[in-house]
């Protein structure tokens, strides 16, 4: 697979040639560390500090598709002005290039699931019209009783058809992520 890192951008996005698809989720669920299992190699930053990611980045799949990694939200310590900034940058980011969104997967952590910031997400995602699949993040830390409680919690909101189970660490999902990318 060809993977090609073209910038990070806050306005001015590439030009909407290839369709994208985009990874959203809480500080430190996994995104970047997702992409890089998908893509095959360590194209996104990926750290143990929430917040690591602050512009959005994209990534040219196969010469096919956009990859775009965003920041993540509700980063608790995060200060005010931090969300402010989030949001802005976001709500910019979806006003612009709703038309060119193929596709987000929204990440929830296996073992912490849904917060309330993720319920937020998804009625914004309802608001703009993008549809979106589930993808639950870091299943090799959970045992089998949290994932169960978080697809419960889930179902309230989406179809357990439209959830996808992934494991960065163990390579867990790639096949399932990677063929909506390309459908
Ligand atoms: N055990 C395990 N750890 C993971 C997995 N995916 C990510 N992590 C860890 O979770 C932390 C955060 O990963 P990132 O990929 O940087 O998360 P992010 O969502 O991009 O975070 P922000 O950019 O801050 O929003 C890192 O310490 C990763 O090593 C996984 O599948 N399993
Ligand atoms: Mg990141």
């Amino acid at each position: 697979m060809k993977v090609r890192f073209l910038g990070s951008f806050f306005k001015d996005f590439p030009d909407p040639v290839y369709s994208e698809v985009v990874f959203v989720g809480r500080s430190n669920v996994g995104k970047s560390s997702l992409i890089n299992m998908v893509v095959g190699r360590r194209v996104a930053r990926v750290s143990k500090d929430p917040g690591r990611t602050r512009s959005i980045n994209y990534f040219l799949l196969d010469d096919r598709v956009y990859l775009v990694d965003v920041p993540g939200y509700g980063y608790a310590k995060g200060p005010k002005d931090e969300v402010v900034r989030w949001k802005t940058m976001m709500e910019n980011y979806f006003r612009l290039r709703k038309e060119n969104i193929k596709r987000v997967f929204l990440l929830i952590d296996s073992v912490v699931g849904p917060q309330k910031t993720d319920v937020q997400m998804i009625d914004w995602l309802e608001f703009y019209g993008l549809p979106f699949v589930v993808v639950l993040t870091k299943t090799d830390k959970a045992s089998q009783k949290e994932i169960s409680s978080t697809l419960r919690k889930l179902k309230e909101f989406v179809s357990e058809g439209a959830i996808i189970k992934s494991s960065a660490k163990e390579g867990v999902g790639k096949k399932e992520i990677l063929s909506l990318i390309f459908e």
